[in-house]
């Protein structure tokens, strides 16, 4: 009998048991042809998805939850959480000139072109230096970027004195500019890259391999959205140089940049294009400089048209000319320069939707629905396009261009 009640105990507690598995089964939400967690963010993520539009965004939020990140990968989201854009991509690449010490600075500029443009496009990085870059530039630097990082050494020959320049004449103008408290003026290694950007940065061999560049500077800010191949507009669109903020050059560091500009025009008349911007460069149709110029710390250019005669025969007669040693002769107006005369001016584009920040200008795209289109978050009152130094309104009349909604209260 004792033997039959345990029996009986047995199977009563067995029962219970039944029971209790049953209600908990039926009561959970957890699909069972789940194959793993991932499956199962994606599922909870896909009970709150709206529209396919709204994809991006999630991503994103989902990216930013440590509980949805399994992997302990460094790099992880690098590609994998963010929406590519479809289409075929251009034959370019982003170009930086930095030293390793600019590491911090350039992680923030990185940071903000992958977040508003290139997570979605994935273009590479080219990085060039006159000194080897370390580990820890190229560890951050390539955690940060989405498409391929290339990191190359600048040959010495180009990061140096020409045998044609007058070492002692060259010192003497760089006491002299200190003296006058001219902004780089002292500096040795300004100059070098100066020329550099003038000059060289698109042959170097990294360069080569590509059609199109993007410069990015450290500590830049972009503000908006760039929802769209910009490479790809430009090649649509027949450009081949392109600006966000244009401004006076500081005279003391060029005065005879036009006289060099000058003798390069009357030695090779074949270089200069019909229907060019000289109205943007000159008030005197050409006698002299009205020291207006784009903005080079942010360029999206043809290397091609760099790459051509024309701008190498130019770049020679300025060098030899040897204003980037006994002046202090900037890239921004060599290469401005050299789109004004020697590009139609249809080739030459204002991007005003990327708005840009450079200590110490900002451009802020004028229309207000441009900017809440674009998520932008610039106070547009910095905006620097209307201003009296800005040469961006001239640009507009040059080219026959009507000023954008908004623009007289910015002025
Ligand atoms: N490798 C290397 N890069 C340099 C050197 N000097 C400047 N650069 C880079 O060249 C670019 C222009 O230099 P900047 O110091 O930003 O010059 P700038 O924009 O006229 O002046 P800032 O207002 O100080 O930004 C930046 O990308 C710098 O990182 C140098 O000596 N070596
Ligand atoms: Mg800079």
């Amino acid at each position: 009998m004792a033997g039959t009640t345990k029996y009986l105990r047995y199977i009563v507690f067995a029962f219970v048991c039944l029971v209790v598995i049953f209600f908990i089964s039926s009561s959970s939400t957890v699909p069972r042809d789940f194959q793993s967690a991932s499956d199962l963010i994606k599922d909870q993520s896909s009970k709150w998805r709206g529209s396919q539009a709204d994809d991006v965004k999630e991503s994103t939020d989902a990216a930013k939850k440590p509980e949805a990140s399994t992997s302990p990968n460094p790099h992880a989201g690098k590609t994998g959480l963010s929406e590519t854009a479809p289409g075929e991509r251009m034959n370019a690449t982003f170009v930086t000139l930095a030293r390793n010490s600019d590491v911090w600075e350039i992680a923030r500029s990185i940071r903000q072109v992958e977040d508003r443009f290139n997570h979605r496009y994935n273009y590479d990085w080219v990085f060039l230096n006159d000194q080897p870059f370390d580990d820890t530039f190229k560890k951050v630097t390539t955690a940060l970027t989405s498409g391929n990082t290339k990191y190359g050494e600048i040959p010495k020959e180009h990061w140096s004195f020409p045998e044609f320049i007058d070492q002692e004449k060259a010192q003497k103008v760089r006491e002299d500019m200190a003296a006058r408290k001219i902004i780089y003026g002292d500096s040795v290694s300004y100059r070098h890259m100066c020329r550099y950007e003038s000059g060289f940065f698109f042959r170097h061999p990294l360069m080569l391999d590509y059609e199109w560049y993007w410069r990015v500077e450290p500590s830049i800010e972009l503000f908006c959205d760039i929802n769209y191949d910009t490479f790809k507009y430009m090649a649509d669109n027949n450009k081949k140089y392109s600006f966000v903020l244009s401004l006076y050059e500081y005279v003391e560091t060029i005065p005879t940049l036009w006289d060099s500009v000058k003798g390069f025009m009357s030695k090779h008349p074949e270089h200069i294009a019909e229907g060019n911007s000289m109205a943007f460069l000159s008030d005197d149709d050409g006698n002299t400089y009205n020291h207006c110029h784009f903005w080079s710390n942010f360029e999206i250019g043809n290397l091609d048209w760099l790459r051509s005669q024309a701008y190498i025969d130019y770049f020679n007669h300025l060098d030899r000319d040897g204003g980037f040693f006994y002046e202090r002769w900037g890239d921004a107006p060599v290469h401005s320069i050299a789109a004004g005369l020697m590009l139609p001016k249809e080739q030459i584009h204002f991007f005003n939707d990327i708005a840009y920040y450079h200590v110490p200008f900002t451009h802020c795209p004028t229309g207000e629905q441009t900017r809440l289109d674009l998520k932008c978050h610039c106070n547009p009152k910095d905006n620097f396009d209307w201003n009296g130094y800005s040469c961006t309104a001239r640009f507009f009349e040059t080219n026959g261009m009507q000023k954008p909604e908004g623009y007289e209260q910015n002025q």
